[in-house]
């Protein structure tokens, strides 16, 4: 297939402005009965008359125009589009077509559950229900009526409001739903299926009452509570921070078991993985419980950051997912610990999108080119595009930010538009120029900011030297500077932050600045600096870069006990960790013994010390850089040494700090009834984290100190800690842990996928042999995301000392999975192929182990585009 192109967007020739959809649900067959408002859009400089509709695994019974059937030779239709030449201006187009929803593994268009029949349509879903002009730049009115049998599908639902509903012939039903809102048709939602229901209400504060509703799978109820806690705290939010209200009457959520992403934000009807709404105390961590409210509010967010305000192409896909992954961090960080959610956020960032932005799927915040569309969802546009969006408001201050969001709206409500409009929102609002600014969104890769200092005792003054770069990424050889908004402090030898003043300015603006870089080498003199500082730089982590410093381990050590900013305290230690490690590594490939500076053990005892003044914090003080992390920053990635020397460490600090760790997981338990909330889970992190050091000895005493654990958890959160430690732990505690857990747990689907996960992220040798045998397991399936995830992704992305094994197995297993999958689901499976996108950053043998891996998959026949795109970038 040919790639498609930003430079080549034009409007759309014709605009369709009402559709009206008769379903009528028959097992094998869905039919759709179109009825859609057509018209030629005066805003086209195209003047041909030919109206091309997408329609893809869908087949055509007829055709119409203004009441006409058409007959076979008036339009032309093939696999992928219906074509009709010489249209009027304006008319009625009728179509009717049947596909089988019992047969759809790909889970996009409308498909079936073991519950009922849902949709998927972002992106180019509804083109699988009937045919249409589906791009989002279509904006229509939608009126829905839908038919099937009672007693299988109860429910009926659509986007809006259900205007009517009655029986009808055959103990079957139907329901009416009218959409008052415009909408592109990648919002279109509708699901016919048996469920329960959790209802609720929410009074916005213009005085409007909404009925808010939540289904689930039969019988789970009791699980859907805090998804309808959440929701209305989301709403709260948006009013108080965004001044942004429900524009409806009703809102609903419903979950189901088999999808391909996290939620879908359609219109009034948002439809969710099970993943993100089910949750007890018994069956979801605190983990789980933290995403449902981060996701519930990211999917309500968009629906003004998204559907109010949609893109004009998917090219513009940031505009929605970076904007609303911003907003949904932003409510994180309120409801929760900033500092906690911002290094959890920032970790994420750095472990997964830095390496896609230095691997071959590298490509900017708006895209210019893609080959499918669905391999675009990425952490690129959504959380490179979330930083992008911080920056700004970083560099425009709070007020002005809530000024352009509102000028945003103002100007652009019910309209299909651009990154480029966002941005022209907020410098209007703010009056700056962000011109340069603009690189963030056309420009990939991460650029390296390098920064010296140097103090000048005489002249009592400090000058930073910043230095930027941007290493070449696909298809983008040279860039340019960017404009990066540094936030920096000046840490005094007594840890008081300094007053800083820039030379040039009459006095001393506060203790933290935002330093503009924009040029590839810059200088920023400070004034009237009494002694010595430690730089604390990109403080909050300010802009999306590699920051290299010359600090000393003494700096960082410093940094950790006393910079102001909570995110470079943690910062400090993950350099210092970082650098340890790596030196290990070293020392390791040369056949020495690696050595740990007793001033790092000494600060992390100091963390213990400190822990109770912030336990959720020092537990992300004691977790170790990821092992992806530290591959990332070596020239030629070692998976067994860096897995050696992180291990090693974590057991000098175990040993040193035995009665401590011993002693915070008795002091950090949590009597009562369980609660999510920040300071309830930030104790239970604390405490499993001692709990993973203890158990790193892996000695009997650990071992049976973990299992009793393990059968006296009365949450998940304290039952999963327990059962991963006994996971990787070669004890008898192990066998017998995982046997209890499944047979306790076997009916719950999200609780057995997290039995498949801890075992397929085991780092205990063998670990192909187990996973091999659990893909037999009869609790396995490829056809369930959430499954496939559980076993597959995570090895592949959360085991890399078995996933990058030196004899090949690793990634010849994947691969085979990657062809199996696809057969299934496309999307799925071009995700599990993204596992090899690094092949390249390791040594010669494993690299020729993964391009055999990956010429397997691609010399299969009746590959998707998904997975096609994928495999011939990573081996371009
Ligand atoms: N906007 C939603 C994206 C999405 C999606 C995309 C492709 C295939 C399936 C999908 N399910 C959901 C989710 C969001 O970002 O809010
Ligand atoms: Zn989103």
């Amino acid at each position: 297939p040919q790639p498609v192109l930003l430079k080549d967007y034009a409007p759309p020739p014709y605009l369709i402005d009402r559709v009206e959809l008769d379903v009528d649900v028959r097992e094998p067959w869905a039919t759709v009965h179109a009825r859609l408002a057509v018209r030629r859009n005066p805003g086209s400089k195209d003047t041909g008359r030919t109206l091309v509709l997408d329609g893809e695994h869908i087949e055509l019974l007829s055709v119409a125009i203004d009441g006409r059937a058409l007959a076979a030779s008036e339009y032309k239709v093939d696999a992928q589009n219906l074509r009709l030449e010489s249209v009027p201006d304006a008319f009625t187009l009728e179509t009717r077509v049947r596909f089988d929803p019992w047969k759809n593994t790909r889970l996009e268009g409308f498909y079936a559950t073991k519950d009922g029949l849902f949709t998927q349509c972002e992106a180019q879903g509804f083109r699988c229900i009937t045919y249409f002009v589906d791009r989002p730049d279509v904006m229509a009115k939608y009126l829905v009526t839908l038919h099937a049998d009672k007693e299988r599908f109860p429910r009926l639902l659509a986007n809006g409001n259900l205007v009517a509903s009655g029986d009808e012939e055959g103990a079957r039903h139907w329901a009416r739903w009218e959409d008052p809102f415009p909408k592109p048709c990648y919002l279109y939602a509708m699901v016919a299926a048996k469920l329960d229901l959790l209802e609720g209400s929410f009074t916005t504060r213009s005085g409007k009452n909404a009925l808010l509703q939540v289904y689930v799978e039969p019988g789970k109820v009791d699980q859907a509570g805090f998804t309808l806690h959440a929701l209305k705290k989301a709403m709260q939010w948006d009013e108080s921070v965004f001044g942004l209200e429900l524009d409806l009457d009703r809102f609903m959520i419903v979950a189901v078991g088999d999808f391909n992403m996290g939620a879908m934000e359609n219109k009034g009807l948002n439809i969710f993985n099970t993943k993100y709404v089910l949750a007890r105390p018994d069956t979801a961590t605190d983990m789980d419980y933290y995403l449902i409210d981060r996701v519930v509010a990211h999917e309500y967010f968009h629906n003004w950051t998204g559907n109010r305000v949609t893109c004009r192409d998917w090219f513009q896909l940031s505009l929605k997912e970076g904007l609303t992954v911003f907003r949904d961090q932003e409510y994180g960080a309120d409801e929760y610990s900033r500092a906690v959610a911002r290094i959890q956020d920032v970790r994420k960032l750095r472990e997964v999108q830095f390496a896609e932005d230095a691997g071959p799927m590298a490509h900017p915040v708006r895209p210019d080119t893609y080959v499918e569309i669905n391999n675009f969802y990425t952490p690129t546009v959504y959380d490179k595009g979330a930083e992008v969006v911080r920056m700004i408001h970083t560099i425009i201050g709070k007020a002005a930010f809530r000024r352009g969001m509102d000028l945003y709206f103002e100007r652009h409500d019910g309209q299909a538009v651009t990154c480029d409009d966002f941005v022209r929102a907020m410098e209007d609002a703010a009056k700056v120029d962000l011109t340069q600014f603009r690189r963030w969104y056309s420009q990939s890769g991460t650029p390296v900011v390098a920064c010296r200092g140097e103090y000048d005792a005489t002249a009592q003054k400090y000058t930073l030297t910043v230095k930027q770069s941007c290493p070449p990424t696909a298809g983008q050889p040279e860039k340019l500077p960017f404009h990066i908004p540094m936030a920096v402090g000046l840490v005094a030898a007594d840890g008081a932050d300094m007053a800083l003043r820039l030379e040039g300015e009459p006095r001393a603006q506060g203790t933290n600045r935002v330093l503009d870089v924009r040029e590839a080498e810059q200088r920023f003199v400070f004034v009237d600096v009494p002694s010595m500082p430690v730089p604390s730089l990109l403080r909050g982590f300010s802009a999306p870069v590699v920051l290299r410093s010359d600090w000393s381990d003494a700096d960082l050590t410093h940094l950790m006990a006393y910079d102001s900013d909570a995110f470079n305290r943690w910062e400090a230690g993950d350099v210092l960790a970082t650098r340890i490690i790596l030196a290990g590594v070293k020392a390791i490939q040369a056949g020495n013994v690696p050595e740990i500076p007793a001033a790092y053990i000494d600060a992390i005892g100091r963390v213990l010390v400190n822990a109770a003044r912030d336990p959720a914090f020092a537990a992300e003080c004691l977790a170790l850089p990821a092992e992806s992390f530290l591959a990332e920053q070596m020239d030629v990635a070692d998976p067994d040494a860096i897995h050696v020397m992180r291990k090693r460490v974590i057991r000098i600090l175990a040993t040193r700090y035995r009665t401590r760790f011993e002693g915070a997981f008795r002091h950090f338990s949590v009597p009562g009834a369980y609660s999510p909330d920040a300071g309830a889970a930030g104790r239970r992190a604390l405490r499993n984290a001692a709990l993973a050091y203890l158990m790193e000895l892996d000695d009997s005493t650990a071992r049976a100190l973990t299992f009793l654990e393990y059968r006296r958890a009365e949450n998940m959160t304290d039952t999963m800690a327990a059962l991963q430690c006994l996971a990787n732990s070669s004890g008898a505690e192990r066998e017998r842990a995982l046997g209890m857990f499944f047979e306790k747990w076997k009916d719950e689907a999200l609780v057995v996928d997290k039995w498949f996960r801890v075992q397929a992220t085991s780092e205990l040798a063998g670990a192909i042999d187990r996973v091999q045998a659990l893909l037999k397991h009869p609790a396995f399936t490829l056809a369930n995301p959430n499954r496939a995830r559980s076993l597959l992704f995570a090895f592949a992305r959360a085991n890399p000392v078995h996933f990058h094994a030196a004899d090949g197995s690793g990634y010849r297993f994947v691969a085979e999975q990657v062809v199996a999958l696809d057969a299934l689901n496309p999307q799925i499976a071009s995700g599990l192929a993204r596992s090899f996108d690094r092949w390249k950053k390791y040594d010669a043998a494993r690299q020729g182990h993964a391009r055999a891996a990956l010429e397997s998959i691609r010399t299969r026949d009746a590959l998707s585009n998904d997975v096609r795109e994928v495999v011939d970038r990573a081996l371009a």
